[in-house]
């Protein structure tokens, strides 16, 4: 059971107007998608960034997968770190494992439908049926305006730009997806409007756990008067500053945990964040972790040293969606509710409706062997030519920012 090619097609897809820390979600947002084959016959798919880095680097590892068994994920995991590592190039394990993700998930995908059975089982089995998320609420705007002769491209969801916005978004999105958790991102406003706009949302959603995501936009003195003044409403903080020793200084004051997919990052940052204390809750991301082995393990890891596991996600489509459920269902230590964007882009998704759907805020794990979801070769072209003609390579929230609005400084801390 040989692999016999690795298909990469970079794509495009449209995204609406979020606010972060950095600046604005562009029109479109990248991604790309991985065909494995084996035998000349089975596909397994694959879903990951979209940056230009990273397709170059799939596409030079092309010819050090093909003719691997399928089921030789170590071995192509060492391959890809001797082409990426060392003399071969320097990248840290991070960049090699983002690579090694999207080629792993793809080869789990081709093994469940060559076993017949669903990716979960190849994990360990699930130890549950369906994988709860939580809403993940963007500041945004209504809409993208027009720029430089493209008419404005509106969307459903309406603008979110103080409390009053954010808790008509949430109750869109509750409303469709049933979410019983709410996470919103911030580092856009004032602490002290995000603060009024986390109590709006506690107002009105009563007993639903509340989560607040500046992306490191507070100095260490505003994470602790923002810990203190949400005590009691937050069930984490996720990486309201930056670095190991601030979020530790934050941490020793904050009685709620911190939570981070943007210092523990790796094993290594893993075991530095540990004896530092930074953070009491781990957000797996696959994509970044090396795949959904090592996610499990990472479950491990959280479970030895005593932190809690969360998911952490990027803009992503279907085939993301399905290997994040069933890693999640296949982990035993998750213990909260998963971070997706799935919601914003879900419009363009490239894998056929009908599988993937949220069942009171959960998606139920895929039965079907594999990942259990089928690629829409239509949308794929549609959404490669999309790529094609926006002439984008990179994803870049502080230069949109800047061309809606000259002289937009991302510069963090920034409150
Ligand atoms: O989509 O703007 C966004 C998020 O800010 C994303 O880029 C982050 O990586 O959602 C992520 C997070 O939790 O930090
Ligand atoms: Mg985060």
């Amino acid at each position: 059971m040989l692999i016999t090619d690795l298909i990469v097609t970079p794509i495009a897809f449209a995204d609406p107007p979020l606010l972060n820390s950095t600046g604005v979600h562009e029109p479109l947002a990248l991604r790309t998608i991985v065909q494995l084959v084996v035998d000349g016959d089975v596909v397994g798919l694959g879903e990951g960034s979209g940056e230009r880095v990273v397709i170059d680097r799939l596409k030079s590892v092309r010819d050090v997968v093909v003719g691997q068994s399928v089921f030789a994920t170590s071995a192509i995991e060492a391959l890809i770190d001797e082409t990426f590592g060392g003399d071969g190039g320097g990248l840290s394990r991070i960049e090699r494992r983002v690579v090694f993700s999207i080629i792993e998930v793809a080869c789990l995908d081709a093994q469940g439908k060559l076993l017949g059975v669903p990716v979960c089982d190849l994990l360990g089995g699930a130890v549950r049926d369906a994988v709860p998320y939580s809403a993940y609420l963007f500041y945004k705007l209504d809409g993208h305006p027009a720029l430089d002769g493209r008419p404005p491209i509106p969307d459903s969801w309406g603008p979110a730009l103080d409390p009053s916005g954010l808790v008509a978004q949430a109750r869109l999105m509750i409303d469709e997806f049933g979410f019983g958790s709410i996470k919103l991102k911030g580092g856009v406003f004032p602490p002290v409007e995000e603060i009024a706009g986390i109590r709006a949302l506690a107002e009105e959603f009563p007993g639903l756990p509340l989560r607040i995501d500046p992306n490191g936009a507070w100095s260490v003195a505003t994470s602790i008067q923002v810990a203190r003044d949400l005590s009691g409403v937050l069930e984490y903080l996720e990486d309201p500053t930056l670095g190991l020793d601030a979020m530790a200084t934050v941490a020793a004051r904050a009685s709620m945990p911190l939570a981070t997919n943007m210092c523990v990052v790796s094993v290594e940052s893993f075991a530095e964040g540990v004896a530092k204390k930074s953070v009491g809750v781990v957000l797996s991301d696959h994509h970044y972790w090396g795949g959904l082995r090592h996610t499990r393990e990472l479950g491990a890891l959280c479970d030895t040293f005593g932190l809690a596991m969360s998911m952490h996600s990027n803009s992503h489509l279907g085939i993301s969606l399905a290997a994040m459920t069933h890693v999640a269902a296949a982990t035993p230590h998750l213990g909260y509710a998963c971070d997706t964007h799935y919601p914003w882009n879900r419009s363009d998704d490239v894998v056929k409706p009908g599988v993937l759907r949220f069942v009171d805020g959960a998606v139920p794990v895929p039965s079907g062997p594999g990942l259990g979801v089928e690629l829409d070769h239509d949308v794929l072209e549609r959404l490669h030519r999309q790529y094609v003609d926006s002439g984008r390579t990179t994803r870049d929230d502080t230069a949109y920012a800047r061309r809606l609005k000259p002289g937009y400084d991302p510069i963090l801390p920034r409150y």
